[in-house]
């Protein structure tokens, strides 16, 4: 497999489950600023422009969500998923609640050009975010308890994903001081080994 992926993007989340399940698999950076999502070549694998893509060998694969669900399914000796209906139907919640509501108020700090035009629209887009993205990271703070992981006692895909919100959250100008059980999260990532590696493969230093 080939995994298309930008440093630090939410494509660090299809990248730590790969490691996770022991795949084998080969990464090619997106270089954003040389606008090397938008090449006619990478828009003919992700129409959208976005990274992560993942190549397999049945083809080509896009959206977080299919790409985490698929890399567990696809290894299953990694126990990645709940093997039980509603197990695995509880991580698909949190994980299209991260995907398609956490993420998305996320984008609207820096991308709020997708949705408006008007520079003061942007901005107010901008001041709003952090306090949408604090509301979102209540919800999962109480999801989460003392976890140790978002489904309870079992780590899965969709741990990987929520990394990544926290992971974002400082930088973006939302503290996690109020929030003691996604902070502990982070750093219980941290110290796995397969996240580990994938920091270091992407030049990332722990936060
Ligand atoms: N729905 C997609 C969203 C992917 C996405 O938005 N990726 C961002 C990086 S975090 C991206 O590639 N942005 C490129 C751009 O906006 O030009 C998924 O969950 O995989």
């Amino acid at each position: 497999m080939k995994l298309y992926y930008k440093q630090g993007a939410v494509s660090l989340a299809s990248h730590i489950a790969l490691e996770e399940a022991e795949a084998v698999f080969e990464t090619v950076p997106i270089n954003f600023k040389a606008g090397e999502q938008r090449t006619p070549e990478y828009l003919d694998l992700n129409p959208l422009g976005r990274v992560p893509t993942l190549m397999t060998e049945h083809g080509v694969l896009t959206e977080t969500l299919a790409i985490l669900t698929y890399i567990a399914q696809a290894h299953p000796a990694a126990q990645l998923a709940p093997e039980s209906p509603w197990d695995f139907a509880q991580m698909l919640s949190v994980m299209s609640f991260l995907a398609s509501t956490v993420h998305i108020s996320t984008a609207h700090m820096n991308r709020g050009y997708r949705w408006a035009d008007d520079p003061n629209a942007i901005a107010d887009m901008r001041r709003k975010a952090p306090s949408v993205v604090a509301a979102d990271l209540k919800i999962l703070e109480d999801r989460l308890g003392a976890g140790p992981w978002i489904l309870g006692p079992h780590y899965s895909v969709a741990d990987p994903l929520l990394f990544v919100m926290t992971w974002w959250a400082e930088p973006d100008g939302v503290p996690l001081a109020p929030f003691p059980n996604l902070r502990a999260h982070l750093t219980r990532m941290q110290d796995r080994e397969a996240v580990q590696n994938v920091l270091t493969r992407e030049r990332l230093l722990p936060r």
